[in-house]
């Protein structure tokens, strides 16, 4: 549902002074203890973003892909980290179930999952199927009231506070590539399920993936979600929308980091004036500043399309491996411009060039995206 301007200005208002008053200056001591403290995950719940796209009849605030969008671009002026503790619920964690889910699974769960009570994952890649999202090998046999899971899910967001996966797995183990797999809503607590310690990442700690292992995991046929054999399409198609959400997040960290540059280069001199004068490193902003408004145009263009019931799965993988890779090249010149105060960790600088490499890597790498662009592209004749 798309808020009327005024509502839409005073959430974007609310999230931004949470951001800016009570995020950012938790960045460094989240990043050491790489963990979030439980005070700030409960406020989170009280503002609502744990339900940001969940529909209204089940709690949540239901924001269009637009209105999301922008939110997330708020979400994103702070070490993403924070986003990732409830973006899972926002995304891909739930919106397999929104858009596919029986209505008595969306009772059972949404409200739990809009809330901040139910933490969500998604469960798709795994050791052998990671671009290659077709090739699952976890098996999902058939057995009376029951299908049984067995196999290895890994770099699963939030898996270790998860309490509901959706997982995609191997329905028909005679068929291979996309049509023998189906889609379940897992119980975190269903006997044989278990999780691995969180990896040790490059950035983003307070964010954390681990392994998830099914054993003889009995999932009752009811928690199924959408056909047998159609799981890969519920994932694909929850892609398509976290692709955008991630592009938006990109774009809100290129802000940020124009803006800390931009201060920077106000009070810091070198030859007698301050960085600002220089023109080299002017062009360099210009670039930043170029790139990340291309990147919202898009993004945002394509959150209305979708809105509008039209099909975006080219146009968001167009959105996200721009945004991905712009927001790459940002951290990169921020890294430049602040120079040795770039490279140490002071000034925040280091810490999101390393937070913004993941973008160009989950929910579909660049080369993915690639593929996705062209084919569509070769498919429509240009
Ligand atoms: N929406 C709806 N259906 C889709 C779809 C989409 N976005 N993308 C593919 N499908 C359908 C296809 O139409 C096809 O259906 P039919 O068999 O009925 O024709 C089926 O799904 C298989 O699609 P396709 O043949 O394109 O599958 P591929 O194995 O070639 O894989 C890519 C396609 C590479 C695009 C896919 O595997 C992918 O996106 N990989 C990256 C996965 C990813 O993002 N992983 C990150 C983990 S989550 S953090």
């Amino acid at each position: 549902m798309a808020l009327d301007l005024e509502t839409r200005e005073q959430l974007l208002d609310t999230v931004a002074r949470f951001v800016a008053e009570r995020l950012r200056p938790l960045e460094a001591r989240v990043s050491e203890d790489d963990a979030i403290p439980n005070e700030v995950l409960e406020e989170m719940k009280a503002l609502g973003l744990y339900g940001l796209s969940i529909p209204e009849a089940y709690g949540g605030l239901d924001l269009s892909m637009e209105d999301e969008c922008l939110v997330a671009v708020e979400l994103g002026r702070t070490s993403p980290a924070f986003r990732s503790a409830f973006g899972t619920n926002v995304g891909i964690g739930s919106q397999g179930l929104v858009m596919f889910g029986t209505e008595a699974q969306k009772q059972k769960y949404l409200p739990g999952i809009a809330s901040g009570d139910i933490i969500t994952s998604f469960a798709l890649t795994e050791p052998e199927a990671g671009s290659d999202s077709a090739n699952v090998q976890t098996r999902a046999i058939r057995d009376g009231d029951a299908y049984v899971l067995n196999g290895t899910k890994r770099y699963i967001t939030n898996a270790n506070k998860a309490h509901l996966f959706t997982v995609m797995a191997r329905s028909d183990p005679d068929r291979a590539g996309a049509g023998g797999v189906s889609a379940f809503l897992v119980e975190r607590n269903l006997p044989g399920l278990s999780v691995g310690k969180p990896e040790k990442k490059m950035g983003q700690q307070g964010a954390h993936i681990c392994d998830v292992i099914f054993d003889n995991v009995r999932v009752p046929v009811e928690n199924r979600l959408g056909a047998e054999g159609e799981g890969f399409k519920v994932a694909m198609q929850v892609l398509d929308r976290g692709r955008l959400h991630i592009s938006a997040v990109c774009i809100g960290v290129a802000e940020r980091l124009i803006r800390d540059c931009v201060a920077y280069m106000g009070e810091r001199k070198q030859f007698g004036q301050a960085l600002s004068q220089f023109q080299l490193l002017q062009g360099m902003i210009a670039d930043c500043k170029t790139e990340s408004l291309a990147a919202k145009a898009l993004t945002l263009e394509t959150a209305r399309r979708r809105d509008a019931g039209q099909s975006v799965t080219m146009e968001a993988a167009a959105a996200k491996y721009f945004a991905s890779e712009m927001v790459g090249r940002v951290a990169d010149k921020a890294v430049q411009i602040f120079g040795g105060a770039g490279y140490v960790a002071d000034h925040g600088i280091e810490r999101l060039y390393r937070d913004v490499r993941i973008f160009r890597i989950y929910e579909g790498t660049s080369q993915i995206q690639q593929v996705v662009i062209a084919r569509e592209t070769l498919k429509r004749g240009g």
